[in-house]
C-alpha cells in the first residue's frame, strides 16, 4: 500500500491558454501566464493498493461516475507508466471553494493529484517534472505547481512544456482578485471542447496566436516593473481577444451571460471613478477583477450595490503545492 496527500491552489490566467497543438500530450498553442490564488484549493489523497480491482474516485465525499473516474484513471495510467507501480488506486479529493461558486477547478485538482502520486510512490520528481506530469492531466494544472505569477512555456514536446514561477513574490503581496460569481442556467461548453472548436473553426484564431506573444511580453515587463496599470490593461485586453475567438467559431458560442456584461460595465465604472481594476474571464460566466489590495474594500463596497454580497469573493496570491501528512 502506498499513500500520499497533497494540496494545490487554483490559478487564474492573465494571459490565457487557449488551444492545443497536441491533444494527447496537452501541448498548448501559446505560452500563458497566471496568478496562483490562496482562496480556492483542492486536497487529494491517493492510495495505490494491490487488493484494489479498479481505480475509484471520491470527490467531496461522493463516489464519482465512470466519466469523471476515467479522466482520473487515464492520469493514473500515465503515473503507472512512469513508475514501477502496477496497482489500482483510490483517489479522494476535496475541493475548497465557496459553496455553489461553480469554480471547481481542474487546475488545482490535477496538480494536487500529480503531487499526491509523486508523494505516494516516492517518485522524487522535481517541481519542473511535476509540472510536466500535472500538464498531462489538465493543461492549466501545470501552473498550479508554483505560487505567485507563473508562466507556462508551451515547448515543442513533453520535455519542454512546463511552467515556472516568475520572481515577483514581493509584488504579489500587494495584489488581489475579486470574483464576481455569476449564476447562469446555460449548459456549459467545457474549456477542452471550447478551445478545440475554436482552434479548428474560428477564423479569428490566427489573430489570437499573433497577439499572444506581444501581450505576454507586455505582461512580463509590467510584472518586472510592478506596473499595475499596464499589467491590468493587457490582462483585460487578452481576455477579450480570447473570448472574441469563440464568436467566430462554427457553431459560434460565448461564455458570457448578461450578468458578465453587467460586471464588466461595473469594472469600467469603477475605473471612471478612479478605482483602478481590470477584469478577466475564463471558460464560464464568472468575472474576476485584478485589483491592488489597497483598493479592494472600496471596489467591494461599490459592487455590493449591484450584486449580492454572497456573489463577491476575494482572493490573494497563493503558494505552490503543499505535501500533507
Ligand atoms: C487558462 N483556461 O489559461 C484558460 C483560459 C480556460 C480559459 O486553462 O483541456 O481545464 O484540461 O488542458 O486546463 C482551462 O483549461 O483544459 C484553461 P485542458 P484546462 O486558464
Amino acid at each position: 500500500m502506498h499513500k500520499g496527500r497533497a494540496r494545490a491552489y487554483t490559478n487564474i490566467a492573465l494571459i490565457k491558454y487557449w488551444g492545443k497543438k497536441d491533444e494527447t500530450l496537452i501541448l498548448p498553442m501559446n505560452n500563458s501566464l497566471s496568478l496562483t490564488l490562496n482562496a480556492f484549493y483542492t486536497e487529494t489523497e491517493v492510495i495505490f493498493d494491490e487488493t484494489y480491482t479498479q481505480d475509484s474516485f471520491y470527490l467531496d465525499g461522493e463516489l464519482q461516475d465512470a466519466k469523471a473516474t476515467s479522466k482520473v484513471s487515464q492520469f493514473l495510467d500515465i503515473v503507472r507508466q512512469l513508475s514501477e507501480e502496477k496497482s489500482y488506486a483510490q483517489v479522494t479529493s476535496k475541493n475548497f471553494v465557496p459553496t455553489a461558486a461553480g469554480l471547481a477547478s481542474s487546475a488545482s485538482g490535477l496538480a494536487a493529484l500529480a503531487a499526491a502520486c509523486n508523494e505516494a510512490l516516492d517518485l522524487q520528481l522535481s517541481d519542473r517534472a511535476l509540472s510536466r506530469l500535472a500538464r498531462r492531466g489538465s493543461g492549466s494544472a501545470c501552473r498550479s505547481i508554483f505560487g505567485g505569477f507563473v508562466e507556462w512555456e508551451q515547448g515543442t514536446d513533453d520535455a519542454s512544456s512546463y511552467a515556472q514561477p516568475l520572481n515577483s513574490d514581493d509584488w504579489t503581496d500587494d495584489l488581489a482578485m475579486l470574483f464576481i460569481l455569476v449564476n447562469d442556467q446555460q449548459k456549459d461548453i467545457s474549456s477542452r471542447d471550447g478551445m478545440k472548436r475554436t482552434v479548428e473553426t474560428s477564423s479569428f484564431y490566427p489573430g489570437w496566436l499573433e497577439e499572444v506573444p506581444k501581450d505576454l511580453a507586455i505582461a512580463k515587463k509590467a510584472i518586472s516593473e510592478k506596473d499595475f496599470t499596464t499589467l491590468g490593461t493587457v490582462t483585460e485586453a487578452n481576455c477579450l481577444k480570447m473570448h472574441g475567438t469563440t464568436l467566430a467559431a462554427v457553431p459560434p458560442f460565448t461564455y458570457w451571460s448578461p450578468d458578465s456584461l453587467k460586471a464588466m460595465q461595473a469594472v469600467r465604472s469603477l475605473r471612471s471613478a478612479g478605482i483602478e481594476c481590470y477584469f478577466t474571464m475564463d471558460a464560464g460566466p464568472n468575472v474576476k477583477l485584478l485589483i491592488e489590495k489597497k483598493n479592494l474594500a472600496q471596489a467591494q463596497a461599490y459592487l455590493e450595490t449591484l450584486f449580492d454580497s454572497a456573489q463577491l469573493v476575494s482572493a490573494f496570491a497563493g503558494p505552490g503545492i503543499e505535501i500533507l501528512k
